[in-house]
């Protein structure tokens, strides 16, 4: 049982709970509807007080603007954020990438929330919020996409990450949203749908070295890195790096591609333009267009090192994931091909991609291997039907 979980509104096991119990009946009048609130609120029932913390800490925000804050949220994530099963490589997320990844059009200071100690002002929790619309199985929600959930090894297991869900919870209903949407790779209750990573190797001999992958039983270092060889130059005909001149019609084409999934962000052009346009080290995206500028084909990632937390001689393997990607004149296959291409350029050791969208039709041929971790899409407070990885339509950072 989930001490925590148990009190809050999220979809509970099917068994347990009758569907119909979880939507009010002022969400759902129509009977086909599969989404709704699960509990209804409004913000004057909202608690005004922030919630009490264990003596000796407070709570403050985060302004990542300022070099000083940037740098203390970079160095507890840096240290404590997400590991692999077997603690060898921990995200070490940029700072240049948290910047990006918690301001995008809208943001709200006041729900970049960490602890920090009343004496001394170092951190010891965060958790992010940022606006985001999002469509369930047709229907629109505005919703916040909550992200950076962390504690300080030395505070674990203390009760703390439900008090940081609690005041953001709290500070993201008086802005009026009362639902989110966030992934992890642990699973909780609330889950709506899980995600398989996979991963394409580009520098083998190094993934080898820090453990990070194995020789296979029936090849050679030298058969191995052979195979794992990936074009310099891209197939697809004009494909470049995107620029500003695009950015209207690429959200047209992606917004087009992803009404065919079951949960996916409704993003605004500006939206659009700030998660896309290309960031050194950050986020990259190429198109292709038709003679005219039609942006036709779409392809992105963005940079997520991970530190090899034990390793003697190599600190980091620097990872490319991939983001959103549509091609429509040619096959998605050869979009991604040369976009593993320009990962490599772009220096990076392994290409990530989650099994979500159309992704399925790449991995295989394209020799990525599925990897020993899981992703699991949450959403609070908005009942949805189950989705399989291919009816997602959302990458969350
Ligand atoms: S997932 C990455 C989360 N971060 C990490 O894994 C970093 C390394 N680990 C830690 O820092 C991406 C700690 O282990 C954390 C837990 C802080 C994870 N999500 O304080 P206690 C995100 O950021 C539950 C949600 O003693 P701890 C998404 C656990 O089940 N709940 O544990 C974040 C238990 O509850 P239960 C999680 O190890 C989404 C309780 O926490 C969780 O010291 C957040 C134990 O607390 C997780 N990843 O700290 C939810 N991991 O009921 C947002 C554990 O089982 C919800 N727990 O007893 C929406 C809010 C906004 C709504 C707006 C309308
Ligand atoms: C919230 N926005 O477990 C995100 N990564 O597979 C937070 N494994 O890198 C949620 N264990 O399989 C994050 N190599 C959840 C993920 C946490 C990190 C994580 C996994 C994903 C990962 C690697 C390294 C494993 C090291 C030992 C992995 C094998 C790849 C190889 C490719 C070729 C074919 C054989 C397998």
């Amino acid at each position: 049982s989930h001490k925590f979980w148990d009190t809050q509104p999220v979809a509970r096991d099917a068994l347990q709970d009758d569907i119909s119990k979880q939507l009010e009946a002022a969400t759902i009048k129509d009977e086909k509807k599969t989404t709704g609130y699960i509990k209804e609120q409004t913000v004057e029932e909202i608690r005004k007080e922030p919630y009490p913390l264990p003596a000796g800490f407070e709570w403050c925000v985060l302004d990542v603007n300022n070099e000083e804050q940037l740098d203390m949220m970079y160095n507890l994530l840096n240290r404590n954020y997400v590991e692999d099963d077997d603690n060898m490589f921990r995200f070490d997320y940029s700072r240049d990438f948290l910047k990006w990844a918690v301001c995008p059009p809208g943001y709200k200071v006041d729900l970049h929330l960490a602890v920090r100690a009343q004496k001394t002002g170092k951190l010891f929790g965060v958790i992010t919020a940022i606006p985001q619309a999002m469509i369930v199985d047709g229907v629109k929600v505005e919703m916040v996409e909550i992200n950076f959930l962390c504690v300080h090894k030395k505070l674990r297991s203390k009760r703390l990450a439900p008090v940081l869900i609690k005041e953001i919870t709290r500070r993201v209903n008086l802005t009026g949203v009362f639902s989110a949407v966030y992934t992890a790779g642990v699973v909780l209750p609330g889950s709506i749908g899980c995600a398989r990573y996979y991963h394409r190797s580009i520098q083998f001999k190094k993934l080898v070295e820090v453990g990070f992958t194995r020789v296979p039983n029936n090849q050679t270092m030298a058969t191995a890195v052979k195979l794992n060889r990936v074009p310099a130059q891209p197939i697809t005909k004009g494909f470049r790096a995107m620029e500003e001149r695009d950015v209207v019609g690429a959200h047209k084409l992606l917004m087009d591609y992803l009404v065919s999934f079951k949960v996916y962000p409704a993003l605004t052009v500006d939206e659009f333009r700030h998660w896309i346009l290309p960031k050194d080290k950050v986020v990259n995206s190429y198109v292709s267009t038709s003679a005219d500028g039609t942006v036709e084909n779409l392809c992105s990632f963005y940079h997520l090192p991970s530190s090899c937390v034990k390793h003697p001689t190599h600190s980091h393997i620097y990872a490319a994931y991939s983001y959103y990607n549509v091609a429509t004149t040619v096959p998605l296959k050869q979009l991604m091909n040369d976009c593993l291409g320009q990962a490599k350029a772009e220096g990076q050791d392994v290409f990530n991609a989650l099994n979500v969208m159309e992704n399925d039709k790449f991995l295989h041929d394209l020799r990525f291997g599925m990897g020993d971790g899981n992703l699991n899409y949450y959403l609070y407070n908005w009942h949805s039907p189950d989705v399989q990885p291919e009816e997602i339509g959302l990458v969350l950072l």
